[in-house]
């Protein structure tokens, strides 16, 4: 290093920051710092589920074709449910409610044991509209819900948060029941919620995989199970306000959750990713009469079913979110001294579903005197450079290795990504040892 200060500052200042976008939400899913691994999540059997549908269509036959809100198809559904989660060993509370003159139920079950300040809360909406049993909309949210209950119960998990459970009253009328609950929460009860998880239409008949875009973690959580099984997902744009998880989000509350669509048309390249029709809405029954058993997509409720198992098991325990798959290069490669050019190390990643995450992590591992001299910045597929380190005319210490959060959401993860590094001042030289990208 040979610069002087003031030669050396107008170099750091042609460098300016590119910046690293951290999100600054005013709630975010926090995982305690334990480290105790997390339990493998179940695979959720879709015929129990289905046999749940089943039960809700027979008992929405047998009460005047529905199980709308304050019909007596809606109790009789909330007693079915009850009644499994009772025998399964939950402590479960049917809250009350009126709505237009009729008395509303939510059901609420707690599992016994965890940390009772940090509740993970996952919940859907159990009445239909009047006009049909409301299976899609919304028994498979109630039914996939009911099945995660039983299997934490059949597994006898004891996860490091307090897992509760939620079937709302009232949803299609306007969200009624989740808000009377929410608004029956004092503040300390509300400041305990680690997060809510919602699940309403999780079954379409021409499904989407809609991911909540609200909190970060619960959001890449779900991206991480869909990544897995190697089906691409798309952020849920029509959801803000448009279910049961607007009022814990309301009240600051992280939430998150999974959609496969309503009255909205699936587009041509939709259905290139995930099949069924173009052209046609994501389910032709919404809120019509014929929203019966034949209106699910098996596939569609099993993954969802799945997903939301997973996220429930991995956040409920202590250990954070799961990495995604990574991607490394350990050749190394020579940084020649300034004022030689960049060099830059290239990765291909394939096989990664949709775009990287908001947290896409960046482990850096370079040898080289005088760390300050150099200039790191990852660079996209499609050559959009995010600024990892700056130049540093006082960072006299040897070596990075380091590890670097860059929000790269609007980039797809597939593609040859490149780390690119710039010696700028003379004297010191080095070499990428290795880097990694986990998504
Ligand atoms: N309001 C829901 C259907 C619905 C529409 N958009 C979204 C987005 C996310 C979840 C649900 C929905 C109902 O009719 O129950
Ligand atoms: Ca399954
Ligand atoms: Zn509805
Ligand atoms: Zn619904």
């Amino acid at each position: 290093m040979s610069l002087s200060v003031s030669r050396r500052l107008a170099a750091v200042t042609a460098f300016a920051v590119a910046g690293l976008f951290a999100s600054t939400a005013p709630a975010a899913f926090a995982t305690p710092t334990a480290q105790t691994a997390a339990p493998t999540p179940p695979d959720i059997p879709l015929a129990n589920v289905k046999a749940h549908l089943a039960q809700f269509q027979t008992i929405a036959n047998n009460n005047g074709g529905n199980r709308a809100h304050g019909r007596t198809g809606y109790k009789a559904s909330i007693d079915y449910v009850k009644a499994k989660l009772d025998a399964a060993g939950y402590t479960t509370s049917l809250k009350t409610f009126t709505y237009n003159g009729s008395t509303g139920y939510n059901l609420i079950a707690d599992w016994p044991g965890g940390d009772p300040d940090s509740v993970l809360m996952a919940g859907s909406h159990l009445d239909s509209v009047s006009s049909g049993a409301g299976i899609n909309d919304n028994g498979s949210g109630s039914a996939a819900v009911l099945e995660i209950a039983l299997a934490v119960s059949r597994a006898q998990l004891q996860p490091t948060k307090h897992l509760r459970f939620g079937w709302w009253g009232a949803e299609e009328l306007g969200l009624v029941g989740s808000k009377n609950y929410v608004s029956s929460l004092s503040a300390t009860e509300r400041a305990k919620f680690a997060g809510y998880l919602n699940f309403d239409m999780i079954g379409s008949p021409n499904p989407g995989y809609f991911v909540y875009d609200d909190d970060p973690t619960i959001e890449q959580t779900f991206k991480n199970y869909f990544a897995g099984i190697g089906v691409p997902t798309e952020i849920e744009t029509e959801g803000d306000g448009r279910s049961d998880h607007a009022p814990f989000k309301n009240a600051g509350i992280p939430v998150g959750g999974l959609f496969t669509g309503a009255s909205n048309t699936k587009t041509s390249a939709q259905a290139q990713k995930w099949g069924g029709t173009a052209g046609q809405s994501f389910d032709r029954c919404y809120h019509s009469s014929c929203d019966t058993t034949a209106n699910i997509n098996d596939t569609a409720l099993d993954r969802n079913s799945d997903a939301a198992a997973y996220a429930i098991w991995n956040l409920g325990a202590s250990t954070p979110v799961p990495p995604g798959p990574s991607f490394e290069n350990t050749a190394d490669v020579n940084i020649p001294d300034s004022p030689g050019a960049a060099v830059t190390s290239p990765i291909t990643v394939s096989g990664v579903a949709g775009n990287a995450p908001a947290t896409t992590k960046v482990d850096v591992n370079i040898v080289h005197t005088y760390r300050g001299d150099l200039v790191i910045d990852l660079i996209a597929p499609d050559g959009t450079a995010y600024r990892l380190k700056n130049s540093s005319s006082s960072d006299s210490a040897d070596n990075v290795v380091a590890t670097y959060t860059v929000n790269a959401s609007s980039e797809v993860a597939n593609g040859v990504w490149k780390l690119q590094v710039k010696d700028v001042y003379s004297a010191d030289t080095g070499y990428i040892n290795s880097w990694k990208i986990t998504f």
